[in-house]
């Protein structure tokens, strides 16, 4: 039996290209760097469609090229590119060493451009390959910060201007030099340093100022305004319980990241303790990863993206399971998710029914360039276009212009010296 076809191949035929048509001829990792390190698989059929995915991972971005390159694209050649599901399976389930953000984000971008070319030879979006429109936009919130809680409301405020309709907050702690989420005058980019910055916490001062920030935020642009704040995993279970219950009075959209959720465990504490609602998942890979979160109603959204949880088929299958304990997604979009993930995450929060709201921060204008695109923000939320696929583009001449720059996360410690969680 051939690689792609099975043997009732030859009678297996598309509206839109054969099977010899859409069997994989080419598959190639473009790493680039517009203003931050980008890995985009571009997959190419016999007939010449070609399909684009997002691979990046924030300071981990060779070990998934390499991943790509020299453990999946030689599967790819030969294969038809029809076959998404069973392509999808054949590298979660016949990896045997599965999961893992590495393994779960090349898979992503395999899959990813899989979708983009069924969409292309179908002529039609992936929101309508979906199951279609569930609403019109998709509700976004942007990230206003600033270096003590005065110019964080200003910033806050200048979202409003713009339109925004949801807006995450965050402030400096004083007495700790680098707080999570306050950006340089570049914007929000952590990862700035070719070997880890090392940043130094302090859990009390910081419960401290939070809820400080937040009862000045519903005074100065009021209840209408949905507010939303991440802890970043900086929180032992009975402090981010502590915290919770204390932002109940400014009705937060959501809490995020409160505690580390490797022990599923630990949200039971927070949930007996606060009504705040709570949002994890943006290092998480795969529907195991918050079974646990789910099934017990632990959490209200699910922050799991398409490029770090497998693709689409996968966080498909999330989103539904979340869907029947009223688990709502809240996709992450930080500016290290390339636009091809925000593409593609696009049209699912166009289609999921149970969409919550998508984070937007903004690509530079050099991101942007490289990878032209079609959705666009309008009085609060982002709408896709028609382009048939995902909508997102890559133009290789100008990316070849920004070469690869080795960057890594910054690393947080205590103020005697153990390391924490950044
Ligand atoms: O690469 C790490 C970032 O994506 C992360 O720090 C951003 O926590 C984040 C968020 O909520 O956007
Ligand atoms: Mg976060």
């Amino acid at each position: 039996m051939s690689k792609q076809t099975g043997k009732n191949a030859a009678s297996e035929t598309a509206t839109h290209g054969s099977v010899r048509d859409r069997e994989i001829v080419d598959a190639k990792v473009i790493v680039t760097c517009p203003g931050r390190n980008f890995v985009t698989l571009k997959i190419t059929t016999r007939s010449g469609v070609t399909g684009l995915g997002d691979a990046t991972l924030n300071g981990r971005e060779l070990a998934v090229a390499s991943y790509l390159q020299d453990h999946l694209v030689p599967n790819l050649i030969g294969r038809d590119a029809g076959r998404i599901e069973d392509i999808f399976q054949f590298f979660y389930r016949g990896a045997y060493w599965r999961r893992g953000p590495v393994t779960m984000s090349a898979i992503a971008a395999v899959d990813v451009a899989l979708w983009d070319i069924l969409g292309k030879m179908a002529g039609l979006p992936i929101y309508r390959l979906l199951g279609g429109r569930s609403r019109e936009g998709a509700l976004v919130y942007g990230h206003a910060n600033g270096r003590d809680i005065a110019e964080a409301s200003d910033a806050v405020g200048r979202f409003i201007e713009q339109g925004f309709l949801a807006v995450r907050a965050q402030c400096g702690v004083p007495g700790v030099k680098k707080a999570y989420g306050v950006s340089s005058a570049r914007g929000y980019e952590p990862a700035e340093s070719e070997l880890p910055a090392e940043t130094v916490w302090n859990t009390p001062r910081y419960l401290e100022v939070a809820p400080k920030l937040f009862e000045r935020l519903r005074k100065d642009h009021g209840n209408h305004v949905e507010l939303l704040h991440d802890v970043h995993h900086r929180l032992s279970p009975i402090e981010a319980a502590r915290l919770a219950k204390s932002l109940e009075p400014y009705r937060l959209f959501w809490l995020e990241d409160a505690t580390p959720a490797e022990n599923q465990h630990s949200f039971e504490l927070i949930r007996q303790h606060s009504v705040t609602p709570l949002a994890v998942g943006e290092v998480f890979n795969s529907i195991w990863d918050c079974k646990h979160l789910i099934e017990n109603q632990l959490i209200d959204y699910i922050r799991t993206t398409i490029v770090h949880g497998g693709g689409i088929s996968h966080i498909r299958r999330l989103a539904d399971f979340a869907a029947l304990h009223q688990v709502r997604t809240g996709f992450h979009g930080a500016t290290d998710l390339s636009p091809v993930t925000m593409g593609a995450a696009l049209h699912f929060d166009t289609w999921a029914p149970n969409f919550g709201i998508q984070e937007y921060m903004f690509h530079t204008g050099e991101t942007d360039a490289v990878f032209p695109h079609d959705y666009e923000f309008r009085d609060g939320r982002l709408h896709v276009g028609d382009t048939p696929g995902h909508g997102v583009a890559l133009d290789e001449k100008l990316a070849k212009k920004y070469p690869y720059s080795p960057k890594q996360l910054p690393i947080a410690r205590l103020q005697d010296g153990s390391m924490w969680d950044w």
